[in-house]
């Protein structure tokens, strides 16, 4: 494979219109849209084993027929790399899980990320674990395979190759195509063109509004800015944002998901609540709170019954549409199985049965309420940041100038610019949460025991050592630099920020400019190897021996592998000579190693 070149650093962008579009040469969203519009004479949607088999012109119509009849609706996860295998799993998982009287609704289909690269440039970019389809007959290949709903809801909308991937999964029959919340936060390695970016999925939701069938666009909260607030009004204030662009400019019709980073009970059935409330279509899917897996399988188990409860209970109180997902216990472990899936899907079924008995025992007072606060706060943001945007010299009726600004801009700052909290120095971004986001507060209180552990000794040392420490993510996945972040902080130690979704190349250039003594990076996405190896590179080019620290998911698709099933590669790394870390806890005698080292050297 051969990458183009390094991309630049991000930097803070001045919330004004020459530093929010700075070169950005964006053509107007009305011309992107309509460019799409005129796509719909040639591209329409398809027929599909699902929409023949329950008689329905989309699944929009399914989910309301379904609702009518307070059958509540399971959505199972599919992906293996080879797309023959990923058919097989299609009409396996709806056939085993049929004849245990579990009837599953709808796939969602895990697209490589690479599949976000325009078709003819994908090869030379790095790919990742999940199914590549390269042609339309791809695509159907897959959706004639069983009567499930397919979602196309992953590396589609929010990519360069945004409108190539429509056409060819609405052609296969697909009436719920997304993921409009990647479009905010995910970078695909080597790819800084934000402009193409943002053109190709305008372009995209144009062919989607222009179609006779009602299409779903659909958009996950967590995958966007929701997992980054640590206001939970602010997660439901960017659904409402997504509304004015996707419905009132684009005139497409949005549905949101939700569910990972939503662990506690409470304000999982708030936000639903609140969701449900302030949406004109049917929802998606409900997504399995994956957070909340850190056990083994059994252990597990115990999450998946509460957080499938709640959202069952919640779909009995407040019927939105939206399918659930029963994500399977060893997710946390790998990519799941067909076997695991369907234990999945049928716990969930038996699970569906039962829970009409608990109903008696919820008082919903304390969600309406929360649910009330979610959306008043929400309001304030939606319209603080389109007010903040517009005194900024953006166009708010113009799509594309509002998705380039939002996304340049990043949740972080726009809670701190925009949030409805009231300001508070002590707050993670500046203004106290009016519902507080679990995920960041449970790392928060996480950092703190790993602190508490720590001995006096340690920490004075540490605390006057003079170390820096440069910390990044080599993916979207975020959580795990943010609590290691949180414990250098708290150790009193200089950490510079190397981003998140950083190429290796660019982490050596800051490396080399900012001169620290320890680089600590994240990793998740199936390429700790590769990763190392090319950052190892870089710094060896600039003259640079800095150790590496590595944590997260240390494994790495093998180059050729079609099971995409991600190897462990930890004692290759350790040979290569990375720094490697099974937990946060293990960066401290790492730390005081270096220290007693930079001791013996100056003293
Ligand atoms: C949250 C999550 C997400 C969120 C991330 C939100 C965010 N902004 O961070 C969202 C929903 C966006 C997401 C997206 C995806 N995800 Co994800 N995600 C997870 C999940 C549930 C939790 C990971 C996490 O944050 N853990 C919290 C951290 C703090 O805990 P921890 O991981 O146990 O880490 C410990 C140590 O390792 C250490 N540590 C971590 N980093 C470092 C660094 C250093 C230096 C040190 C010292 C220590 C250290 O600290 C922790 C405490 O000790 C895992 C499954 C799971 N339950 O683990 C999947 C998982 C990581 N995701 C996965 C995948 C496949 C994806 C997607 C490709 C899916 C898709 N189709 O979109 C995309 C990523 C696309 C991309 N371009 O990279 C896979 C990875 C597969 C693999 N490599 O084996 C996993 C394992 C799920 C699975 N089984 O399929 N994901």
């Amino acid at each position: 494979m051969t990458a183009p070149g390094p991309s630049a650093s991000c930097l803070p962008v001045p919330l004004t219109r020459g530093g929010l579009l700075a070169g950005a040469g964006l053509p107007p969203g009305g011309e992107c849209l309509a460019e799409g519009q005129a796509l719909a004479r040639d591209w329409t949607v398809g027929s599909c084993a699902f929409l023949r088999e329950y008689g329905v012109a989309s699944e929009a119509e399914y989910k309301r027929r379904q609702v009518q009849r307070r059958h509540t609706m399971l959505h199972a996860q599919l992906g293996l790399r080879d797309a023959q295998l990923t058919r097989a799993a299609w009409s396996q998982v709806y056939e085993r899980c049929a004849a245990r009287g579990v009837r599953v609704d709808r796939y969602g289909i895990c697209l490589d990320w690479s599949m976000g690269y325009p078709r003819d440039a994908r090869a030379r970019y790095p790919h990742g674990t999940g199914v590549l389809l390269n042609a339309e007959e791809d695509f159907t290949g897959l959706t004639d395979a069983a009567p499930v709903a397919p979602h196309f809801g992953d590396f589609v909308l929010g990519f360069p190759a945004a409108l190539e991937n429509t056409r060819a999964a609405l052609a296969a029959g697909a009436t719920s195509i997304g993921n409009l919340g990647q479009y905010f936060t995910f970078r695909l390695r080597y790819w800084d063109d934000d402009v193409a970016t943002t053109v190709a999925t305008l372009r995209a939701l144009g062919l989607i509004g222009a179609q006779d069938t009602e299409v779903l666009v659909h958009s996950n909260l967590d995958d966007g800015f929701a997992a980054q607030f640590s206001d939970l009004a602010c997660a439901l204030g960017a659904a409402l944002i997504e509304q004015y662009i996707v419905q009132d400019l684009a005139g497409c019709r949005l549905s949101h998901c939700y569910g990972h980073h939503f662990s506690e009970p409470l304000t999982r059935w708030a936000f639903h609540k609140a969701l449900a409330a302030c949406s004109a279509h049917p929802g998606t899917m409900v997504y399995g709170a994956t957070l909340s897996y850190t056990g083994n399988a059994s252990e597990n188990f115990a999450s998946l019954g509460g957080y499938l409860l709640i959202d069952v209970l919640a779909q009995l109180d407040a019927p939105s549409g939206h399918a659930l997902n029963p994500v399977p216990v060893t997710e946390n472990e790998r990519i799941p199985d067909a076997d695991e899936i369907v234990a999945a899907q049928c716990y969930a079924g038996r699970l569906i049965e039962v829970a009409e008995d608990y109903r008696a025992l919820i008082d919903g007072k304390t969600a309406t309420a929360m649910a009330q606060q979610l959306l008043s706060g929400a309001q304030v943001f939606r319209q603080r940041v389109l007010n903040g945007l517009a005194e900024a010299g953006i166009r708010t009726d113009d799509a594309a100038e509002l998705l380039l600004a939002l996304r340049r801009i990043g949740a972080r700052r726009l809670e701190a610019e925009f949030g409805p909290g009231d300001p508070d120095p002590r707050a993670p971004y500046g203004r106290r949460p009016q519902v507080p986001a679990g995920t960041l507060s449970r790392l928060q209180t996480r950092a703190e025991a790993v602190l508490q552990e720590i001995d006096a000794e340690t920490r004075s040392a540490l605390g006057a050592s003079g170390l820096s420490i440069l910390i990044a993510s080599t993916d979207v996945h975020e959580h795990g630099k943010w609590l290691v972040e949180r414990v250098l902080h708290g150790l009193q130690l200089r950490t510079l920020d190397g981003g998140v979704s950083v190429d290796p190349e660019v982490l050596a250039v800051q490396a080399a400019e900012d001169g620290p003594d320890l680089i600590a990076l994240s990793t998740y996405n199936g390429m700790a190897m590769d990763y190392y190896l090319r950052l190892r590179e870089a710094l060896d080019a600039r003259g640079l021996d800095i150790p590496v620290a590595m944590g997260g998911r240390l494994n790495q698709i093998p180059e050729g592998s079609n099971t995409s099933l991600p190897v462990e590669v930890g004692a290759a790394l350790t040979r290569r000579g990375a720094l490697v870390c099974r937990d946060v806890r293990d960066v401290v005698p790492l730390l005081s190693r270096l220290a007693r080292a930079a001791d013996q050297t100056h003293g």
